[in-house]
């Protein structure tokens, strides 16, 4: 595999020769590795295949017209381009659909992902980043159909940030913006709101992007006409389309089997995006799939025989070749031992990759049978275990499930035996598990020394004790951010020219320039497109959802894309996107959401911060600047107007992730609880020391991570009650909150009383202060709940209430 072409400008004639036999390499090595792929999966080997038959030649122009710096942001079917770049080779290919656990061997996600995920390293081994002007680069592919669209914008506009704002270091990402974002997508999958909402974005941005789709006419079996208006995606597009007056999109249309039309077509696209920032539409059609949609299915169920032989007719390898023959380019009998010679090669590599992939369960194989047989040898019940062993013997190609399962089903049989053979299995064991799970776990999120949570706390610091509304000290922090990070950015719905609704940023886009402080069109989803795309060259953006409630329109690129992309790439990628929001009890069913237990679960691999007040978002957003892991922080939207004492430290303190803090000490009850409901429990707490009752109050304040240092429990040891009070459904977060210091933390031991939760109802929130008095836990809700516990527990004392 030839690493880096280059592209077609300016070469001879021989040079031009030699680059299209360079490319049908290229393309047949890409085909012969389907068809082998293919055949891997129906003989059971690998689990599943998708492949990138039948879509080999635009890809090929699309590696061409690449140049270092640009970043792709694609799909399952581009292995001939990763391969036209010298990111995949053949043994990688099919490492990757056994899955080998190797990042050496598999560099795509080390079997995390199915084959077909494609994805470059843009960090070193200490996290710190490549130099990404100097390599192609490729975003960590999903599979969720029109899911890398909204980074793609992010990507794009990057360029746009690099070349327009100074005093941004650009060493590692940058040459004065000219990089272009490559996007790919099926025809199908532009039905999604996603492609709609990120070609709209970019039409109004005028940011380099240029998005290719392979056309072959399907979605798995469903054909055009049920997907796109006209069945045709660029002419159902043709109103982006620039022209002398208004700016909008290039849009260019090529056929997919037609070389010197792609050839052409793509460097264009280059050109006009990455000299203009314009962004371009390639629609490629007449694209086939040679093999069917993936391997769970066969196409000939689904296409006619005239498609199916239209699709053999102008497959876009076979028409190349007759194009490099009837141009004299080279002769039937070169490109026969060409295409013999790659076919052996591709063979060698499969045989080779399985091997590979083998060789440690063969290994852990020979340690594990001998102590099968010695641990058999000692033990009445020799007949099972040796059951077990012969079981491992015939399975000839094990796989690391068969080994564990293999010793550990042996360890049953052992119980109450104490011999040196015994420990030593146990010990196997052990081993064998500590090596292997972190293959399939590690990297939910960094684990580098500059982790969130490993930075320091710094407390804000008065000069005196006057007081301002929330949102000054909000506004006063990031101004500090913003001089103190020059690649330090926010944008969102009114977040620009008036400074957010509730005005923490008013003022910035005078200051900072509507580029850094930016107005959006209203399209959650883009807008932490936007942020990942950023984020992954580099940027440190802060990406506002206006209100909480809307981040369910965002919340598929959040969870499938941004929250797993450390551990879809072990590491190898990251995208520091901060998420600013407001939420937690205001106005009715639209502007009272508090849906935490849904975001915690959906968004593992993201922090979730829930700051009581102002002062402690802003050392939330100082922490955050000091790392570099994606969060969400939700501002208390109640809380802007209330005052605080204002810190003279700004863009300094830094409040903990994952710490818990005790605003009141008690004896009787621990009282945990975060965001705007915290502050009626505080209330509450004091209302209770009226009749006696000394409850403890804590602010959980960070839920993902919670209370890292386990000091809830250090509480439950000393009060021997527990109530969880939030605003989310019952169920929610509260329980997660419980389960945390109950069973994580052991708190159960030191309960005196049934641990409970107080949340809010299970319906929205109803409008107005008596929606809101009678939806959520409100101050008496709280007070009597508390009270019946500690009646419980001691009714003399505290008789019925009611
Ligand atoms: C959100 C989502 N819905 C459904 C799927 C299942 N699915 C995978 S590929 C595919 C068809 C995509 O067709 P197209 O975009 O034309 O790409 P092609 O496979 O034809 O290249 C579907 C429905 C998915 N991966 N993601
Ligand atoms: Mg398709």
């Amino acid at each position: 595999m030839k690493p880096n072409p280059s592209t077609s400008n300016d070469i001879s004639f021989d040079d031009f020769k030699s680059q299209i036999l360079q490319d049908y390499e290229t393309a047949v090595t890409s085909r012969e590795c389907s068809v082998m792929g293919r055949r891997e999966v129906l003989s059971g080997k690998a689990k599943f295949g998708i492949f990138g038959d039948g879509k080999e030649l635009p890809q090929l122009a699309m590696a061409r017209a690449f140049q270092d710096g640009d970043f792709r942001s694609g799909y399952y079917r581009d292995q001939t381009f990763m391969m036209a770049l010298g990111y995949l080779s053949p043994k990688a290919f099919f490492h990757g659909l056994y899955a080998t656990t190797d990042l050496e061997k598999e560099p795509m996600s080390a079997g995390r992902q199915m084959g077909g995920h494609f994805v470059t390293h843009s960090l070193n081994e200490d996290g710190s980043w490549k130099n990404l002007t100097e390599q192609k680069n490729s975003s960590a592919d999903i599979s969720c159909t029109a899911g890398q669209m909204p980074r793609l914008l992010g990507l794009a506009q990057a360029s746009k940030i690099y070349r327009n704002v100074d005093g941004i270091d650009q060493t590692n990402f940058s040459k004065n913006g000219d990089e272009v974002a490559w996007g790919t997508i099926g025809n199908a999958s532009t039905s999604e709101g996603h492609f709609f909402e990120t070609m709209n974005a970019a039409g109004v941005m005028q940011v380099p992007m240029v998005v290719c789709i392979w056309d072959d006419e399907y979605g798995i079996s469903v054909p055009s006409e049920y997907h796109t208006t006209k069945g045709d995606i660029s002419e159902a597009l043709s109103g982006l389309q620039r022209d002398d007056d208004k700016k909008g999109f290039e849009i260019l249309k090529v056929k997919g089997w037609d070389y010197t039309a792609l050839i052409h077509a793509f460097e264009n696209a280059s050109d006009i995006a990455r000299e203009g920032h314009v962004p371009v539409l390639i629609h490629v059609t007449e694209l086939t799939q040679p093999q069917g949609h993936s391997t769970s299915g066969s196409h000939e169920r689904y296409k006619s025989s005239e498609r199916l032989e239209w699709e053999r007719e102008n497959d876009c390898n076979k028409r190349f070749r007759e194009w490099i023959l009837e141009n004299g380019i080279s002769t039937e009998e070169y490109l026969k031992k060409v295409e013999r010679e790659i076919k052996h090669k591709v063979r060698a590599a499969k045989k080779e990759a399985w091997s590979e992939f083998l060789k440690p369960q063969l290994a852990a194989k020979k340690e594990l049978v001998p102590l099968l047989e010695k641990t058999a040898n000692q033990s009445p019940n020799r007949a099972f275990i040796t059951k077990l062993k012969n079981d491992l013997i015939a399975i000839e190609e094990p796989l690391k499930k068969d080994l564990a399962s293999k010793s550990r089903q042996a360890l049953r049989y052992l119980l109450g035996e104490s011999t040196p053979e015994k420990k030593q299995l146990q010990q196997w064991v052990d081993d064998f598990l500590a090596t292997n799970e972190p293959q399939f776990s590690s990297h939910l999120y960094n684990e580098l020394g500059n982790k969130a949570t490993k930075v320091e706390q710094v407390l804000p610091s008065y000069s005196n004790e006057s007081e301002v509304d929330g949102r000054i000290i909000l506004r006063d922090n990031f101004d500090a951010l913003f001089t103190k990070y020059p690649e330090a950015l926010v944008f969102g719905e009114d977040t620009g020219n008036i400074g957010d609704v509730n005005q923490g940023l008013e003022g910035l886009q005078k200051k900072y320039g509507e580029l850094r402080v930016a107005d959006t069109g209203i399209r959650e989803t883009s807008i932490i497109g936007q942020g990942i795309g950023m984020a992954l060259r580099g940027l440190r953006p802060i990406a506002e959802i206006q209100y909480l409630d809307y981040i369910l329109y965002a919340i598929q690129t959040l969870s499938d894309d941004l929250a797993t992309l450390m551990y879809r790439t072990v590491g190898k990628q990251k995208a520091p996107l901060i998420v600013r929001t407001r939420g937690h009890r205001l106005e009715g069913i639209w502007h009272s959401g508090s849906p935490m237990g849904g975001l915690i679960n959906l968004l593992r691999g993201m922090y979730i911060l829930t700051p009581r007040n102002m002062t402690q978002a802003a050392g939330f957003y100082n922490t955050l600047m000091k790392s570099d892991e994606p969060a969400l922080i939700i501002e208390s939207l109640n809380g802007y107007r209330l005052k605080e004492k204002k810190p003279s430290n700004l863009g300094e303190f830094c409040t903990p992730i994952g710490k818990v803090e005790t605003l009141k000490e008690g004896t009787d009850i621990t009282l945990l609880s975060y965001g705007s409901t915290l502050r009626i429990v505080e209330k509450v707490a004091n209302d209770l020391l009226e009749v006696g009752i000394d409850a403890e109050v804590i602010d959980a304040q960070s839920l993902l991570p919670f209370d890292l240092e386990h000091d809830v429990v250090k509480s439950l040891q000393k009060t021997n009650r527990f109530l969880v009070i939030d605003e989310d459904v019952p169920g929610g977060c509260s329980a997660y909150l419980l389960q945390e210091v109950v069973e994580k933390q052991g708190g159960y031991r030191y309960l005196d009383s049934a641990p409970q939760t107080l949340s809010a109802k299970a319906h929205r929130p109803a409008y107005a202060s008596d929606g809101d008095y009678f939806s959520k836990p409100n101050a008496e809700d709280i007070f009597e709940k508390v009270y019946q516990i500690m009646h419980e527990s001691d009714p003399k004392s505290y008789p019925a209430l009611r």
